[in-house]
């Protein structure tokens, strides 16, 4: 009898985790001989405490991937990975173009890979088990807010959520992985990264709060600090952004040694994609007007 190992994708997110783990539960209890593998030597900080939330330990699954001749492999959440023999099945919810041949393949638009797992098929799987697939559908689509979310998925979320008596909002707010904020120095530089933007020298952070007006002290007090470590580090700007993760909006702070500006936006904003090129541009006309000026 053959030999099945799933894969997830490499450096796993929290679905390609609990893929894996409910998809080696649901053949085990068909009777397949199967095991979930996870071969990344690192599996992030976060992807544990989300998998540890509902009582998944994500690293008692790291190890090499098995090869034995009687060995199959079967992929979720991904399409493609380098193995040592026959793919067998694939399950995946990424749009692809490409022609893919293997005995069983599905692939269709959804929250997550979980939901294609666990959908139709919750008799075999416990109130944790369940949990999870839930919270995982949340993390892969930033909280039902990114384009990937399917309705259907959503609304069966919710439905477990009522049926089992699952903390939705909880979920929600744990799927966005709110920051610690104990310790204000080191919160206030979370997610740290170092910009060279028009010539200035600017750094940025962030935060995940699932209701900023609740911590303004802390947030005033991370500011303060901040001022400081500008003045310390040399940075001409740190643009230290908040995000409320309940309503999906976000405060800008503009920190310099002598002032502090705050834009809101009233949606979850991307550092990467809207902050640092709308920084970009707002430094190359301050640029601008000094040489004009002098
Ligand atoms: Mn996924």
């Amino acid at each position: 009898m053959s030999k099945y190992i799933i894969l997830g994708h490499e450096n796993p997110d929290n679905d390609s985790i609990v893929s894996g783990y409910l998809l080696e539960k649901l053949m085990k209890r068909l009777g397949y001989d199967v095991e979930f593998v996870i071969p990344d030597e690192a599996i992030s900080e976060e992807n544990i405490m989300l998998a540890n939330y509902c009582g998944l330990d994500p690293t008692s699954y790291q190890k090499e991937i098995p090869n034995d001749p009687s060995i199959k492999y079967i992929l979720v959440d991904h399409h493609e990975r380098i193995v040592p023999r026959e793919i067998v099945a694939i399950i995946d919810h990424h749009p692809t173009d490409k022609d893919i041949s293997c005995k069983y393949y599905q692939n269709e638009r959804a929250c997550s890979t979980s939901c294609l797992i666990a959908k139709d098929r919750e008799r075999f799987f416990s109130l944790d088990d369940l949990k999870m697939t839930c919270l995982s559908a949340m993390v892969d689509t930033a909280a039902f807010h990114s384009n990937k979310t399917v309705v259907r998925d959503y609304l069966w979320v919710r439905s477990l959520c009522a049926k089992y008596g699952f903390n939705y909002e909880e979920l929600m707010t744990t799927s966005m992985c709110p920051t610690d904020i104990s310790d204000i120095e080191k919160a206030s530089i979370n997610g740290l990264k170092k910009h060279d933007l028009a010539g200035h020298k600017v750094a940025s952070s962030f935060l995940h709060l699932p209701s900023p007006t609740a911590n303004q002290e802390e947030i005033n007090q991370m500011i303060e600090h901040l001022k400081t470590y500008i003045k310390e580090e040399g940075y001409d700007l740190f643009a230290f952004i908040v995000h409320d993760i309940t309503n999906f909006k976000s405060t800008l702070y503009k920190i310099r040694e002598d002032s502090i500006d705050t834009v809101q936006y009233d949606e979850y904003t991307s550092r990467g994609t809207r902050i640092i090129p709308e920084l970009t541009e707002e430094l190359k006309t301050y640029q601008k007007k000094k040489t004009t000026n002098s």
